[in-house]
């Protein structure tokens, strides 16, 4: 589909120096003695889905050694699990590993009939740092929740759905921050009413899935990028990051959320 895509202005990066591009000698680009480095800006790509869905891009959102760092201890220190959960009526296991971190106080979450634990943040001081240059980069954004999620290999994945839970609100910000083997998230256009509603059989199938295909939007998600969904984008568009049989090595995402209080 063609997503209306600009490029907002630049996110000043906190950590100055290297975001993940090419280093540069610290007297390169003309700089003088004595002169100090200018952070690196990094590229912000906004992309309207229409009516009042938006999804911010943020590929180089993390220094790319940093991120590694943090890779690490995610994978090793997170107490990943793997729940049982119920998809239309049938319990299976959940296709990757989860784990959810919360303030103290704030409404349980609960999808497909599973209540995850929530842990501390205390646990975690290094999420409190990521928390923390996620707040930076949004201004104005406050997140007080945190699912995390690894994929192992290519075969996990999540299926298409929305974070659209009534805790979060009608219109819920969400940002994602990955690590490690690139994926691809895609986003698809619910389905109306009237287009659910319009026949049945195998016609009807088709024109559904034409319809919705005419809809979908793809990004890849780099290590240490950034991918924000905002305004309606729970209520009318679905998310998934599908299998492929090519990514060999473990992904780590996690999405900070606002429950409200
Ligand atoms: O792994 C991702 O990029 C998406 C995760 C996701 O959809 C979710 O946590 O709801």
């Amino acid at each position: 589909m063609a997503s209306r895509l600009r490029f907002g202005g630049p996110t000043p990066n906190p950590e100055g120096g290297s975001d993940g591009g090419p280093s540069v000698s610290s007297k390169a680009a003309g700089e003088r003695e004595g002169e100090a480095r200018m952070p690196e800006p990094r590229r912000r790509e906004v992309t309207d889905l229409g009516g009042g869905s938006e999804v911010v891009h943020i590929p180089r959102f993390l220094p790319r050694e940093r991120a590694w760092e943090w890779f690490e201890f995610l994978d090793k220190t997170i107490p990943w699990t793997r729940p049982e959960i119920r998809v239309f009526g049938r319990s299976a296991i959940q296709p990757r590993d989860v784990c959810y971190v919360a303030d103290e106080g704030l409404t349980d979450l609960k999808y497909s009939c599973h209540q995850p634990r929530a842990h501390s943040w205390n646990e975690f001081p290094v999420l409190k740092d990521i928390l923390k240059a996620v707040h930076e980069a949004l201004p104005g954004s406050y997140f007080n929740s945190l699912l995390l999620n690894r994929y192992k290999t290519g075969s996990d994945y999540v299926s298409w759905h929305a974070d659209d839970e009534p805790l979060y609100g009608p219109t819920p910000e969400i940002a994602s921050v990955t690590f490690g083997c690139e994926r691809e998230f895609l986003l698809r256009k619910k389905p109306t009413k009237s287009q659910a509603i319009s026949g049945t059989g195998e016609a009807a199938r088709k024109r559904l899935k034409v319809a919705t295909l005419q809809q979908q939007h793809s990004f890849l998600l780099k290590h240490g990028s950034l991918l924000v969904m905002r305004g309606y984008t729970q209520r009318d568009w679905q998310h998934s990051v599908p299998k492929r049989a090519k990514a060999s090595t473990p992904r780590i995402n996690l999405t900070f959320r606002h429950v409200l209080t």
